[in-house]
């Protein structure tokens, strides 16, 4: 792919440039700007206003330590961080995430993915992500508490309900929110539910918001296939990952009619051909925190291989849902070799622009992050509806509100790719629709 527009061209220079060695901020920013060139052509009013410029420079970016002591009494350090990117359309919004790999370039990739994700869902939110280079794996509760108060300890200041609301994303789930809400609860002195999202349903939290994503990328899968006249009734399905958005993924594929043969972690894979058993599933990576290995030796229908490609495994859908760049070019080919046709991103960034282009060159459908995990934070917005009207809503409800917003962000992501005469291609139609959401309400709002 190219960035073929001289004026977008220099301005991916200069993100470049000025951003040296995050590679993947400069991946999300080209893979965005390469959308872009019709619709700056069609209307010079965003150039003349430098809206574009402006779009790729976060508002504010947040670093801070985070100093914490383990179990064994040795004082540990380790790097907090919060891009709050764009604030056009509501109060920054996005995932913290705990991992190792977490660094400046990883946090302002998240972040401006989340911009036009955000605006693709209608809702008001903005965009923004956090984490830190934590890593939450073997430490125990305690620890993690512990951590989560330090971070909070700084982080409280910089957020709230009317200005930046943290939730979960790699390595933050359940138990991480409920010890970052305690700990902004307890400085702050304020019951602020709708300054966090992805709390527990018994202290404001939303229904489904934890299956959100995952209910989510399955719901836009069939509103891909219904354009086709097809539904995942029948469908072999490969997920990748068996963290929060898999283990949803693939309970919905099941209700509807998929059977998800194949799940991973950063180990290895399992291939189960009887269907993947999800109470084991839960119970090993919600309950255990174990490794995938162990589903194998609990089911002896199933087969365990360690490290390899789990896009080896046949299927008619893939759905990578566990990190960026995790399905490359020559795992696309592999995977249309071996007859898939459907492609959705329930991760961030989980395709190689290489990958993209063989998905693309093949005719699949490929639905991109932004639009196919948006119901992960569609639902948090739906959490901050709650908490601001003080109400709770049936799992009944907020699942038939998130249907409803997939089915828009996949009419959304259509109708701008038939408007700019690429029907069918969802990664145009998700940077455009997101793209015009934002760039409107900044030009709106002056130069701020
Ligand atoms: P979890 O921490 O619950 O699970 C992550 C899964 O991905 C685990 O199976 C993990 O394996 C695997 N994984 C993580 N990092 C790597 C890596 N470097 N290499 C190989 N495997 C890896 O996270 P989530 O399920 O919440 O997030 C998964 C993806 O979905 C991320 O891209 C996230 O940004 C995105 N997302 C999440 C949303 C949410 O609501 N949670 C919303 C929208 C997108 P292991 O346990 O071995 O590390
Ligand atoms: O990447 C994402 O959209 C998330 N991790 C969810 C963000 C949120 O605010 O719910």
């Amino acid at each position: 792919m190219t960035v073929d527009d001289s004026r977008l061209h220099s301005i991916y220079d200069l993100v470049v440039r000025r951003n040296p060695g995050e590679d993947e901020f400069h991946q999300a920013v080209r893979e965005v700007l390469d959308s872009l060139g019709p619709v700056v052509a069609r209307h010079p009013e965003y150039a003349d206003a430098r809206v574009i410029e402006r779009i790729c420079e976060p508002e504010r970016q947040i670093i801070f330590r985070v100093p914490w002591v383990d179990d064994s009494g040795r004082v540990e350090i380790n790097r907090g961080f919060r891009v709050e990117f764009n604030s056009a359309l509501g109060p920054y919004k996005g995932g913290l995430r705990f991992h190792p790999s977490v660094y400046l370039g990883i946090v302002k990739f998240l972040g401006f993915e989340q911009v036009f994700k955000n605006a693709l869902t209608g809702m008001p939110i903005g965009g923004g992500k956090g984490g830190s280079d934590f890593d939450p794996k073997g430490r125990s509760d305690a620890e993690v508490m512990r951590f989560c108060q330090s971070f909070m300890t700084e982080l409280y200041r910089h957020i709230g309900e009317y200005t930046d609301v943290p939730a979960g994303d790699i390595g933050v789930g359940g138990r991480e929110i409920g010890y970052l809400f305690g700990q902004y609860k307890r400085i702050t002195n304020r019951y602020e539910s709708g300054v966090l999202t992805g709390k527990g349903t018994g202290w404001g939290g939303s229904a489904v918001r934890k299956e959100a994503t995952g209910y989510g990328t399955a719901f836009f899968v069939q509103e891909m296939l219904r354009e086709r006249g097809e539904s995942l009734d029948g469908k072999r399905v490969v997920v990748s990952g068996s963290g929060n958005v898999a283990i949803y993924a693939v309970e919905k594929v099941h209700a509807l009619g998929g059977t998800v043969v194949a799940v991973s972690d950063s180990a290895g894979y399992v291939v189960d051909e009887t269907g993947v058993d999800l109470e084991l599933l839960k119970q090993l990576k919600e309950v255990e925190r174990a490794r995938i290995s162990e589903y194998a030796e609990r089911r002896p229908a199933a087969s365990y291989v360690a490290g390899g490609s789990i896009w080896d495994v046949p299927c008619d859908v893939a759905l990578p849902c566990a990190t960026e760049n995790e399905l490359d070019e020559s795992a696309a080919r592999t995977l249309v070799e071996q007859g898939c046709t459907v492609v959705a991103e329930g991760a961030n960034m989980p395709t190689t622009p290489a990958g993209v282009a063989v998905f693309v060159d093949a005719g699949v459908l490929f639905a991109p992050g932004k639009a196919a995990n948006a119901g992960g934070v569609a639902t948090s917005a739906l959490e901050m509806q709650q908490n601001a009207s003080r109400d709770s809503w049936t799992h009944e409800h907020a699942e038939s509100r998130l249907a409803e917003i997939m089915a828009g962000i996949h009419a959304r992501c259509a109708e701008a790719a038939d408007d700019y005469g690429r029907p069918g291609d969802y990664v145009l139609g998700a940077n455009v629709s997101g793209f015009l959401r934002v760039a409107d309400a900044m030009l709106a709002m002056g130069v701020v």
